[in-house]
């Protein structure tokens, strides 16, 4: 992408809509067997990032979904991914009164069919700052988000991953 960027550059063609910082990001949720599980797409918007997450194949019931403060998906269990995405150093859960962490969203609801779809914003956060240095990844977790237990609302293990990546 970087290099496509440049070689555009050094053309001379015309950026309007590259202009300045990232635009949008993606990641592909997959599950501890690799499977792919789902895609989500990021785009900058107003006061935030806006998220749009589409998932097929996972058991249906009522999910945790966050952004994670480290943009690696590398084992089964999806640890390397690190805690919740957290740069303002708040506590977890959109109903919180001490929160919330930036990476924190809504539940995912999944289907009879193991398909389901969110669409949230991020308040007050950049792609930029998704894409930074350590990264950020998008995780999936096997119970629901209680939304205000710290540090992660008792939503249990982490059952699909994507790192969250420049690209549309
Ligand atoms: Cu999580
Ligand atoms: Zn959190």
């Amino acid at each position: 992408m970087r290099t496509a960027l440049a070689v555009l550059l050094a053309l001379g063609l015309p950026l309007a809509a590259s202009a300045d910082a990232p635009h949008a990001a993606r990641a592909v949720l997959k599950d501890a067997k690799g499977e792919k599980v789902g895609v989500a797409a990021l785009v900058d918007a107003q006061g935030g990032v806006s998220l749009s997450v589409k998932v097929q194949g996972l058991p249906p019931g009522t999910h945790g979904i966050h952004v994670h403060a480290a943009g690696k998906c590398d084992d089964p269990e999806f640890k390397s991914a690190g805690p919740h995405f957290n740069p303002a150093g708040k506590k977890h859960g959109l109903k919180s009164p001490e929160g919330h962490h930036a990476g924190d969203l809504p539940n995912l609801t999944v289907g009879a069919d193991g398909k389901g779809e969110l669409k949230a914003t991020l308040q007050g956060v950049t792609l930029g700052s998704l894409l930074g240095a350590e990264g950020t990844a998008l995780v999936v977790h096997a119970s629901a988000d209680d939304e205000v237990t710290d540090p992660a609302g008792n939503s249990g293990a982490r059952i699909a991953c994507g790192v969250i990546a420049h690209g549309s």
